[in-house]
C-alpha cells in the first residue's frame, strides 16, 4: 500500500475545512495513519518546496504557510498518491474540476486549501519531515475487505 501526505493549509484551517477534508478521504476508503496540527518552519518549508526555491512566489508561499498552523494527515491506500491528487484538483483552484476539494471550496492559485504529495518518493520524504515513528499508527482497519478485493489487498 502507498502512503501520501495531505496538509490542510492555513487557509483551510482558517475556513473551518479540516473536518471536510478528512471526511472526504475517510469516505473514499483511505486509511488514516497519522494526524497532527503543527506550525511550519522555514527549515521544513525550504525542504518541502525545494523545487520552488527560485520562483518569484517562493517568499510569499513561505510567509503564507507559516501564517497559521496547518493540519498534517498521513493516509494509506492502494495507489494513494494518484488517487489523492485526483481528489485534490489542480493548483489554480478556480479552474479545478467540481467534485475535487479545490474545485468545490477554493478560488486561488496560492490559497488552494490543501497540499497532496506529488509522487511516491516525495510522499516518503514529506512523511519523514513531519511525522516521527511514534506518530504513525499501523492499526488493523476491519473494513478493508469491503473496500478492496483480496488480490488488491495483497498487491
Ligand atoms: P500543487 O500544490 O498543486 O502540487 P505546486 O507544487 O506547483 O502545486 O505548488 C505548491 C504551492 O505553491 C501551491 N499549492 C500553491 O499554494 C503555491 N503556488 C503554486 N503556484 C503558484 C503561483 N503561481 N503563485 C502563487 N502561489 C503558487
Amino acid at each position: 500500500m502507498e502512503i501520501s501526505v495531505v496538509l490542510v493549509k492555513p487557509d483551510g484551517v482558517q475556513r473551518g475545512l479540516i473536518g471536510e477534508v478528512i471526511h472526504r478521504f475517510e469516505r473514499k476508503g483511505l486509511k488514516l495513519i497519522g494526524l497532527k496540527m503543527i506550525s511550519l518552519t522555514d527549515g521544513i518549508l525550504e525542504q518541502w518546496y525545494a523545487h520552488h526555491k527560485d520562483k518569484s512566489f517562493f517568499g510569499g508561499l513561505k510567509t503564507y504557510m507559516k501564517s497559521y498552523p496547518i493540519v498534517a494527515i498521513l493516509l494509506e491506500g492502494k495507489d494513494a498518491v494518484a488517487t489523492i491528487r485526483k481528489m485534490t484538483g489542480i493548483t489554480k483552484a478556480r479552474d479545478a474540476e467540481p467534485g475535487t476539494i479545490r474545485g468545490d471550496f477554493a478560488m486561488s492559485q496560492q490559497y488552494n486549501l490543501i497540499h497532496a504529495s506529488e509522487t511516491v518518493e516525495i510522499a516518503k520524504k514529506e512523511k519523514d519531515l513531519i511525522f516521527s515513528r511514534e506518530e504513525i499508527f499501523e492499526w488493523d482497519k476491519k473494513d478493508l475487505q469491503n473496500i478492496y478485493l483480496e488480490d488488491e489487498l495483497r498487491g
